[in-house]
């Protein structure tokens, strides 16, 4: 990987408090992805917010990162 997974975690924390909020996700995504409906962020965040507290952590960022390359080497 070119990028290291704390560096995209930087660009998406943008308070800088170690940790991704919903609103901190859907500005990010949605300056990649204008299109992508805001029902679908909602999705994405519970996926990575594996423990549910409603921020996403370095570490539940880092192992959906994980999953997501080795899908992408599977196909
Ligand atoms: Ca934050
Ligand atoms: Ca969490």
């Amino acid at each position: 990987m070119n990028l290291s997974t704390s560096n995209i975690f930087e660009k998406f924390d943008k308070n800088k408090d170690g940790k991704i909020s919903l609103e901190e996700f859907r500005e990010a995504f949605h300056a990649l992805s204008p299109t992508i409906p805001s029902e679908k962020f909602v999705d994405m965040f519970n996926q990575l917010d594996t423990n549910g507290d409603g921020q996403v952590d370095v570490a539940e960022f880092a192992s959906c990162m994980d999953q997501t390359a080795r899908s992408w080497r599977r196909s």
